[in-house]
């Protein structure tokens, strides 16, 4: 059961986030919104949750599921792969600290993004991305069998981050969209596959119960519902405009 989650208001430098879209800057005052009926949506789930003031040096430190993976045996910090966001985890790891007793870290050469870690059922899978370099997800592996999980590599071609095209729900329910449809390493799984114009669908979040996914995707949201789960559904589209998904914006423990 999660019971917490940690989220960091948007800062007025979102509009210099990061982005390989041209949907243009985000309206900061939108993102606001956006992102407090965010984390109420995460407290409707049943979640505590922690909310950090926005940090002005970082444009992207709203998202903050990349700079930790929090597991039920440790937490660890990463080491994200963007010159511009590296140092973000500065701030996070004091916070982490408050709550977890056993806390790693991803050291040079390694870099990690959690928004490259999906965990599905038991077992973390880490994309190769242009965020995550394998001496990073070798470190995470590393870390992983230390406390007795396991994890293994995945190869990404043309998404961000591996969990900007797939998502885990459960009972081997995945949501899978572009180059993820024909993985070897997922024909295990029940797969869902998204049509291709709501593949930012894939990006959701199980949580005690609810799955909670972007708001604008009718046909993910009816693929979902099929299976027996409860959807709510959220919009984030200022956060969509600089390649944030339902995910990215908090940790949940
Ligand atoms: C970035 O490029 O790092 C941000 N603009 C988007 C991060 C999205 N995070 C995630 O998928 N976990």
């Amino acid at each position: 059961m999660i019971t917490q989650a940690i989220v960091r208001k948007p800062c007025n430098a979102i509009i210099n986030a990061l982005t390989t879209s041209d949907m243009g800057p985000p309206d900061y005052q939108a993102a606001l919104s956006q992102h407090a009926a965010y984390t109420d949506a995460l407290r409707d789930c049943g979640l505590d949750v922690i909310e950090l003031p926005a940090d002005e040096n970082f444009p992207d430190s709203t998202f903050v599921e990349d700079v930790a993976l929090l597991t039920p045996q440790c937490a660890i910090l990463t080491r994200p792969g963007a010159p511009s966001r590296t140092e973000e985890v500065i701030a996070m790891a004091p916070v982490i600290q408050e709550y977890y007793e056993s806390v790693e870290i991803i050291d040079a050469p390694g870099m990690l993004d959690a928004g490259d870690i999906l965990l599905a059922g038991e077992h973390y899978y880490i994309g190769l991305s242009t965020r995550t370099n394998r001496a990073g997800a070798e470190q995470l592996i590393n870390i992983l069998s230390r406390y007795g999980m396991t994890g293994s590599v995945v190869r990404l071609n043309t998404v961000l981050h591996l969990k900007t095209g797939m998502g885990y729900l459960d009972n081997g329910d995945m949501l899978v969209s572009g180059e993820f449809t024909d993985k070897p390493e997922f024909t295990a799984f029940h797969q869902i596959h998204l049509p291709s114009e709501e593949a930012a669908a894939a990006n959701c979040l199980l949580i005690n119960g609810t799955v909670l996914m972007p708001e604008g995707y009718p046909r993910a949201r009816k693929m979902v519902e099929a299976q027996g789960y409860p959807v709510k559904t959220i919009d984030i589209s200022e956060f969509e405009k600089i390649d944030g998904g339902i995910s990215c914006l908090s940790l949940r423990f």
